[in-house]
């Protein structure tokens, strides 16, 4: 037993003062205290129950809204269709022909727009077929070569402004005029075709002009443009064979040329087109050749002459435009042609 003791306080068995806690540590122990309440008695505490009630509260608070939002959507959707359905039930009505194209609306390819006419016999008709993006043929360069005894050879250079289309038939006419612009005298109609992005020289031969022509007008008065869809250039590669010049009568000079088919076609009316140049890039003259049926790789020699004198001729100055109307389905050789395919539509075969 311990006596009570007096004197001097014993301070072996007394506990140490507690802490004072910091304002910090008063307020992170009020808020557990707080969460655990809430957690015990269902309220809501921690962040994940707390986001979970605020979402359901929020289908609560809009429930009038939301369901409101569905049936409007739904009704308009049920509108939508149903109007499409009537729409095409009563316009396929058995017997309906809206444009009175004779082809009932049912069958109609191009409705507002009389089906029979198909010019290009593409089965699109004509009120359906699509438009280049552009129709307007430049003009690059014009060239007159006298050709002596009052005759003129005519290249103008055009370029087909379109990359997926080409012109065929392209009609044109050239015609000369004098220093005031005045008409002298014009070429018949002439006839050829420019291949999708093509920038060629339009000629004309042998026009008669008793005064000395300053210009060259083109005009075209027919082009129809074919779209193309993976459009190739047909290959041909064309080189001097020989040019001589030559004592007959009605002959000035000869060249020998000769040409590659580098496409894998049998191609037929391929067109050769000759342009000599003097050594300043003057146009001194022009010719043309034709060959026909050429293989793949095949090779063939086409000889052209020149009536009229040319003077200062290099081989340097002698070029070629070499090429084929890919649209006329009779430039095709040997392949068998549907009715209406056309040359995007073949299969390119591979060359022997
Ligand atoms: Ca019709
Ligand atoms: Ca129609
Ligand atoms: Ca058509």
């Amino acid at each position: 037993m311990k006596l009570p003791f007096f004197g001097k306080k014993d301070t072996s068995e007394q506990t140490p003062k507690p802490r004072k806690k910091t304002a910090k540590e008063l307020a992170a122990e009020s808020a557990a205290a707080r969460r655990a309440h809430a957690l015990e008695h269902g309220l809501v505490g921690h962040p994940e129950v707390e986001r979970e009630y605020r979402r359901k509260r929020f289908f609560v608070v809009y429930e009038t809204w939301i369901r409101a939002g569905i049936f409007v959507g739904i009704g308009l959707f049920v509108l939508l269709i149903g109007g499409a359905i009537t729409f095409a039930v009563i316009r396929n009505l058995p017997g309906r022909d809206d444009d009175n194209d004779s082809v009932l609306n049912v069958n109609d390819v191009c409705p507002g727009f009389d089906d029979r006419l198909d010019e290009d016999d593409d089965d699109v008709p004509n009120g359906c077929e699509e438009i280049p993006p552009s129709t307007e043929i430049a003009t690059l360069e014009t060239n007159i070569v006298n050709r002596g005894q009052d005759r003129y050879d005519v290249a103008i250079k055009v370029r087909n402004p379109n990359q997926e289309w080409g012109v065929s038939p392209l009609e044109y006419a050239i015609h000369l005029t004098d220093s005031e612009g005045a008409l002298i005298n014009s070429s018949t109609r002439l006839k050829a075709y420019l291949l999708p992005g093509q920038e060629k020289y339009l000629t004309a031969f042998n026009i008669l002009a008793i005064k000395q022509p300053v210009a060259a007008e083109l005009s075209i008065s027919l082009a129809d443009w074919i779209k193309v869809q993976n459009y190739v250039p047909p290959l041909f590669a064309t080189s001097t064979v020989s040019y001589d010049e030559v004592e007959e009568p009605g002959a000035f000079a000869r060249l020998k040329g000769k040409a590659i088919n580098h496409t894998t076609f049998t191609f037929d009316n391929i067109r050769v087109t000759i342009l000599i140049r003097d050594a300043a890039g003057k146009l001194i003259g022009i010719n043309q050749s034709g060959i026909e049926t050429l293989r793949p790789s095949e090779e063939r020699d086409f000889i052209v002459t020149f009536a009229n004198e040319i003077a200062g001729v290099t081989s340097a100055g002698i070029s070629y435009e070499t090429d084929v109307d890919v649209f006329r389905n009779d430039s095709f050789v040997s392949t068998a042609v549907v009715k209406g395919q056309r040359f995007q539509q073949f299969t390119p075969q591979t060359p022997p």
